[in-house]
């Protein structure tokens, strides 16, 4: 039971490299104008937000310079592993995701928007943080077109309960 509960992370995290590496190639060409848009309700984020990723993990490129044209003071550091740093920080392994971020003592796990960010800083729950697991195309940082999957973004309770934060649904161009 133990070995199995151990091995099945790993699996999880294998998948979500594999499948991260593909969109980084074929998003290149239109992140440039992505990232051009123009974010009128972007007032500066004072606290850092730093993000841990793997250097080979383009999706997570994406999504943080996303967070810096949303206003966020963002310092990126590359690790071999993410999983101490997700130890570390209480994200729960069966909702993990490809980057794993932190601002202010919350966690920020994996293609969280940005106004649910600043709608956690805002609000300052009693929590570790809040996550979306997986990478749900669509989601900062995945896009594929105008497609998006239904996805939610969860808050992580310090006992490890989680709830739903917020709800994204499904958008077909
Ligand atoms: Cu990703």
């Amino acid at each position: 039971m133990i070995t199995k509960l151990n091995t099945l992370p790993v699996l999880a995290l294998a998948f979500l490299l594999a499948a991260c590496t593909p969109t980084d190639n074929g998003s290149e060409a239109t992140s440039q104008s992505q990232s051009g848009e123009r974010h009128n309700d972007s007032t500066v984020v004072e606290e850092t937000m730093t993000v841990y990723k793997t250097p080979w993990c383009g999706c997570c490129t994406l999504w943080a310079e996303q967070a810096i044209d949303a206003g966020f003071d963002v310092e990126m550091h590359d690790v071999e592993s993410l999983h101490p740093k997700k130890e570390e920080l209480g994200v729960p392994t069966a909702m993990g995701s490809c980057h794993t971020a932190k601002i202010t003592g919350y966690f920020i796990e994996g293609h969280v928007p940005f106004d649910d960010i600043r709608q956690l800083l805002d609000e300052r729950p009693d929590a570790r943080g809040l996550t979306v697991p997986g990478m749900p195309i669509g989601s900062p940082g995945m896009e594929q077109g105008d497609y998006r999957q239904a996805y939610n973004v969860y808050l992580v309770r310090h006992d490890g309960e989680t709830e739903v934060y917020n709800h994204y649904p499904e958008i077909q161009p």
